[in-house]
């Protein structure tokens, strides 16, 4: 037997025995009581069968003991994550109320519900997979020793992070899917009726990334729309070190219209059970949002490096002890008259054993052995198959009603706006399970119109118009990939990105992370972007701010510049979504949507015909692929998005000097085409970078970075942006690289 005697006399241990072993059966009722079937009530007026409430103690025990664990296991230097779920193993019975198939995404307290759901499929070994967890072993089923996350694919337990109230958008997304799906005749994973389960804190209530998500399950419903989701909030009255103010969260959440309110103590094992069951039949039956407010308390600490000490008194941390919610349960236990506080005591006892087993185990297990083994799951590339997925076009009847009798193959050159719009088309003809979606999407088509006419072909399903939340929109995003829906939000202008960014850089890059692929958040967000704008001005139109994307491991990064890449990199994008669940980016450049020539008036060199689906083969875009324009000898100019134009320009008036220069369209900036720089830099022995994003955090520095890494040698030279805000009208002139200054640069080198 290993277990460590300290941990034998950790107070909250020392009061759960002394309190269990000081608990007196009643005699009177055990002997009538003993004549009851296991299936009796545990107490009059409940739900709560004996027979369930033991197993549900046993899960209650289990993940207490498994906090306790996961300290020695710290102090052994073998424990990495102390954050535990003592005073909220109530949780147990919010799990005893949904069904095994119910998508949950759960709060980092929810050891009691993960283990409780575990135990509704035979064959699985929650234990192991919380302690493999915490010693960050390669064994741990879900993130193979990358996090310590609550997650099974065979349980719809789907990992959160650790960002407070992240994982609400997409678990409103989820929700949101299943009503979508059952309206599409779309298989999810999970059965038609299930509801969506997600769980909080009570300081988490006051996040903006949970309000905003509560109003959009509010707003959803407000509309008519079903929406099936339990959100639980654990109150254990404090965020880490600062108090909730009492009566806090029944305030800010138990009086919103559209959102059934339940109470519980969470410390009564079986009245959460009967009020959980009531939320949750609710939320099945009539397709609505509810909301649990579980009251509990908050044992260990926030976490095992929290100094609770420093801001909580040892007498009121102490006097909590009182409201045990494992001493609760055995004392109904024990007042049922079917068990002693000796058997309990002793059950205690050998889920402890078998536990420090476990933690033994755990901590002689393997952790990642290296980089290479770390970052394999972040983000798979199937190139092969994403190439051939990328050839697949709807059929041509599906195409005819699609588009009509206006094929954009027989429209003759097309705009950047208008193959955007054509692809899209073609996307949606293709994958039912496609969706068009964001803000003014539908029935205007987007700010600059590019979705134009796709509700009317798809219907309102498929291509709708969402509230203004971008967080919202890449939550619903983040929610349908889950179903399997492929979703292809727009974000209206990059500006409007950031406030959002989280949706993308904490949750939908990183669920193929933390779960080994097991779950996977293939988008493909639109998002209208950069500068040069004519009509409208000012920083917000025109931000060109893309360093904040390309530092997202994993996630793909396109700007198509001009409309022969635009097609081809659409679908690269939407069959790698497909394929390997990849997260793509397009910035679409706003000032390029609607231009036709390049040179002169009506030379319509900005316009491109729309490939037939027979020549896409001629055209793919395989990611970190760059396009060169020309094969001129004395000068390589590498740009991307607005620069390829003034690129473009600056080359053909460096040609009527004499100088041959070649144009390299970087089209993705992640992954970089550096192998492609590379190669036309040897070419030339000269390179200017031209670069419209800022001078710092831009993508000059890293095609720059990446030339000399390859060991180019020859001449080389950047222009960029300022390190500016754009300002509104013409001053926007002063900030912004134009083309003087890329041609200045370009005879400096050439000189
Ligand atoms: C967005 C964000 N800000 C700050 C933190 C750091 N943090 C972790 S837990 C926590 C308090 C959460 O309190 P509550 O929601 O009540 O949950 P509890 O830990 O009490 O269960 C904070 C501030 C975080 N994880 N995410
Ligand atoms: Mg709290």
């Amino acid at each position: 037997m290993s277990a460590d005697p300290s941990q034998r006399s950790h107070p909250l241990e020392v009061h759960f025995r002394e309190a269990v072993g000081s608990l007196r059966r009643d005699t009177a009722r055990s002997s009538a009581e003993a004549q009851h079937p296991d299936s009796a009530a545990v107490r009059e007026g409940s739900g709560l069968s004996l027979q369930r409430c033991l197993e549900l103690f046993d899960a209650q025990i289990a993940s207490r003991l498994c906090d306790l664990a996961a300290q020695w296991m710290h102090k052994r230097g073998r424990g990495y994550y102390t954050i535990g779920s003592s005073g909220h193993e109530g949780n147990a019975a919010v799990a005893a109320a949904l069904r095994v198939d119910d998508p949950a995404l759960l709060h980092y307290r929810s050891g009691a519900f993960y283990i409780t759901r575990a135990a509704q499929l035979p064959g699985q070994d929650p234990v192991r997979d919380i302690l493999y967890g915490v010693a960050a072993a390669t064994q741990e089923p879900i993130a193979g020793g990358r996090h310590k996350v609550f997650g099974h694919p065979d349980l719809a337990v789907i990992p959160s992070t650790s960002t407070i109230g992240s994982h609400l958008p997409r678990a409103v997304g989820v929700a949101f899917a299943i009503e979508r799906a059952r309206k599409l005749g779309h298989r999810t994973p999970w059965p038609e009726d299930a509801v969506a389960v997600c769980s909080i804190g009570d300081a988490s209530v006051n996040h903006s990334t949970v309000t905003g998500a509560l109003n959009t399950a509010l707003h959803t419903v407000h509309q008519g729309l079903g929406l099936a989701l339990v959100i639980v909030c654990e109150d254990n009255g404090y965020g880490i070190s600062v108090p909730s103010p009492p009566g806090w969260v029944a305030a800010a959440v138990g009086n919103r219209p559209g959102l059934a309110y339940f109470r519980a103590d969470g410390g009564d094992l079986a009245e959460v059970f009967d009020v959980a069951s009531r939320a949750v039949e609710q939320a099945r039956r009539r397709r609505r949002p509810v909301l649990l407010h579980v009251e509990s308390v908050r044992f260990l600490g926030h976490a095992g490096s929290d100094a609770e000490a420093s801001y909580r008194s040892a007498k009121v941390i102490s006097a909590d002890y009182a409201r045990d919610p494992l001493v609760r349960t055995a004392a109904m236990l024990v007042a049922s008259g079917r068990h002693s506080p000796a058997e309990l005591l002793d059950r205690y006892d050998r889920t402890r054993e078998h536990i420090w087993s476990v933690a033994e185990k755990a901590m002689a297990s393997s952790t990642i052995g290296s980089r290479a083994d770390v970052i394999s799951p972040l983000a798979p590339r199937r190139s092969r198959q994403t190439a051939s997925r990328a050839l697949e076009a709807a059929s041509s009847s599906r195409r005819s009603t699609a588009f009509g009798d206006r094929l954009p193959e027989s429209q003759g050159p097309l705009t950047l706006a208008q193959t955007i719009r054509a692809s899209l088309t073609d996307a949606l003809a293709l994958d039912p399970a496609a969706l068009v979606f964001g803000q003014d999407v539908a029935v205007k088509g987007g700010v600059y119109g590019l979705t134009g006419g796709l509700q009317r072909s798809f219907g309102s399903a498929r291509v709708f118009d969402t509230l203004l939340d971008e967080q919202s929109i890449l939550g619903l995003a983040l929610g349908t990939g889950l179903a399997g829906f492929l979703p292809i939000p727009e974000i209206q202008y990059l500006a409007y990105l950031h406030n959002a960014e989280d949706q993308l850089r904490g949750e939908a890059a990183t669920l193929q992370f933390f779960s080994q692929g097991a779950y996977r958040n293939p988008m493909v967000v639109r998002i209208a972007g950069l500068a040069y704008q004519k009509g409208f001005g000012g920083h917000f139109h025109n931000d060109n701010s893309l360093g904040v994307l390309r530092d997202i491991p994993g996630l793909v990064l396109g700007v198509p510049a001009h409309p022969r890449d635009a097609a081809p990199m659409l679908r690269s994008c939407l069959a790698a979504a497909r394929v390997d669940g990849t997260v793509s980016v397009m910035v679409e450049p706003i000032a390029l949507y609607h231009a036709r020539d390049l040179h002169a008036p009506d030379d319509g060199a900005w316009l491109w015909p729309y490939a037939a689906p027979d020549q896409w083969t001629e055209e793919h875009a395989d990611f970190g692929r760059a396009r060169t324009h020309g094969s001129g000898r004395d000068l390589a100019i590498v740009t991307f998005g607005n620069g390829l134009p003034m690129s473009l320009r600056v080359a053909k008036r460096l040609a009527a000097t004499g100088f041959a220069v070649r144009v390299l369209d970087l089209r993705w900036l992640t992954p970089l085409p550096i192998g492609d720089v590379v190669r036309e830099a040897e070419a030339t022995g000269r390179v200017l970078v031209v670069d419209e994003t800022r001078c710092s955090g831009g993508i000059s520095e890293a095609v720059i970075t990446g030339l000399v890494d390859s060991g180019y040698r020859g001449r080389l030279a950047r222009v960029c942006s300022a390190d500016s805000f754009v300002p509104l009208g013409p001053a926007a002139a002063h900030v912004l690289l134009g083309e003087a200054e890329i041609e200045a640069a370009a005879r400096r080198l050439l000189s």
